[in-house]
């Protein structure tokens, strides 16, 4: 199933035509209306009509994070304000968001993607989509939100938070199709137990979840408890907001990127050089029908991988792997690198463990530690500390052995970490706040 068929099923070819001369011009635009992308322009020496193919891509300079903030709130526009019909901007947990503008036809392409996206998962005219993704600021909920009216289906705009009420409208309104971060799956999940609601007795057939990183272990986690199928949704408000790319219901084997909207390359973050397909590295986007906010290069952080291969699905755009975290999430300790995801995905495998988390990390003795707290369920909890102890040093062990990585793990009670509405915040790192 699709809901534009033409676009999504293009010939690699054709596609790859159409990019090019939307990448033309995306770059005439940014060098005609937006003095900083004609000033890296000229100092890399690049001048729009010098792109003549698409591997010119790799002649112009990358946008990083830092010149979106430095452009605070609209230097990056390359539209006039008069044609900014909405503004969003990312919280950002250190200084100012990141604004972003979008003209009345970005808004229009934004609700087909995700009309797209939610198609993709295998969702319908006649779905009833409750979409607890933040309302605001937050690309999540809108974004969601008009690309379900774009489709056609009855969208319930809940937006986070009120737990109990969002099972009882789930409930009572009977919900489809579930929108909302995978950490807050969880948390719902939770919170109907504790209503004695099973979610078995739900309509719910289909959850849309992304906005944060979470693993393959997680899925089989929520899918279990919530009894749907889990869909990996990914997006960032720099590019959109949610629907630059989704899994299809068919192979969920990676996420379609719309290639006929955006350009991916994966690069050596250090390097800035392309990786070969299939290989990890950093995810950079460039934006080929954006008005409003055009991004050329732009340096997601995000590491994935790409494979072109056909999909059983029928979309010929190029699929990227599930995120296995953003460069600047990497945790350094004692020298080695780890994701949160990695050790997600461990704790996830072992049984009486609970999808809920935190690393700690600090530094003693000019010494980084890692602690990993992890609820165990009522069960075990309540079990002898000494079957406590040996699942501890299990969990210790089985993380040194994989990610070559020393930690103390903590087993605390259930519902003991803090729950989350949106994105979840897994990491506590002490080292920076000293
Ligand atoms: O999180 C947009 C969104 C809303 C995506 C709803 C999906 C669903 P930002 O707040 O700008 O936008 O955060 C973007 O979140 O660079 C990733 O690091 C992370 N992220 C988003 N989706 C995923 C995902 C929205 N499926 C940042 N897996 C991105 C892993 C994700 N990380």
């Amino acid at each position: 199933m699709f809901y534009n068929e033409d676009f999504e099923t293009l010939p690699r070819q054709a596609l790859e035509a159409l990019q090019l001369k939307r990448l033309k011009s995306t770059v005439e635009r940014v060098y005609l209306h937006v003095p900083f992308y004609r000033q890296a322009l000229d100092k890399a020496g690049i001048r729009p009509e010098q792109i003549k193919t698409l591997e010119d891509l790799q002649k112009l300079p990358f946008t990083y994070k830092q010149d979106m903030r430095d452009s605070y709130p609209y230097a990056l526009f390359a539209a006039r304000m008069d044609d900014i019909v909405r503004i969003h901007a990312s919280s950002g947990t250190t200084g100012k968001p990141t604004v972003v503008g979008y003209t009345r036809k970005d808004i229009d392409n934004w609700s087909e993607l995700m009309a797209r996206s939610f198609v993709s998962a295998g969702v319908h005219k006649g779905d009833i989509i409750h979409n607890a993704y933040g309302y605001g600021l937050f690309t999540g909920g809108l974004g969601a939100h008009y690309g379900a009216e774009q489709l056609g289906a009855s969208v319930i705009p809940m937006s986070g938070g009120n737990t109990k009420k969002q099972i009882m409208i789930m409930k009572d309104f009977g919900s489809t199709v579930l929108t909302c971060t995978p950490s807050y799956s969880l948390y719902m999940a939770e919170a109907a137990q504790e209503e004695g609601i099973d979610f078995k007795t739900l309509n719910l057939r289909v959850g849309i979840f992304g906005a944060e990183p979470w693993s393959e272990s997680m899925r089989k986690e929520i899918e279990e408890k919530l009894n749907l199928s889990a869909i990996d949704i990914y997006g960032l408000s720099e590019i959109m907001g949610p629907g630059v790319a989704i899994e299809c219901l068919e192979a969920k084997s990676g996420l379609h990127i719309w290639e006929d909207h955006f350009l991916p390359e994966i690069i050596n973050p250090e390097t800035g050089i392309p990786v070969a397909e299939g290989e990890k590295g950093e995810l950079v986007i460039t934006t080929i029908t954006k008005e409003g906010i055009p991004l050329i290069r732009y340096r997601t952080r995000d590491i994935t991988s790409i494979t072109y291969e056909p999909c059983a699905c029928g979309r010929t755009h190029a699929r990227i792997a599930r995120m296995s975290g953003r460069s600047d999430d990497m945790l350094i300790i004692r020298g080695v690198n780890v994701f949160p995801s990695q050790i997600e995905s461990i704790l996830m495998e072992i049984e009486g463990v609970e999808p809920h988390y935190l690393l700690i990390v600090d530094r003693k003795d000019n010494l980084d530690t890692l602690e990993v707290q992890v609820e165990v369920d009522e069960q075990l909890f309540s079990d002898e500390v000494k079957h406590l102890q040996v699942l501890a040093l299990t969990i210790e062990k089985e993380i040194k052995d994989l990610l070559s990585v020393t930690c103390k793990v903590r087993l605390v009670e259930p519902k003991t970490i803090t729950r989350s509405e949106g994105k979840a915040k897994r990491v506590v790192d002490r080292r920076e706040i000293r």
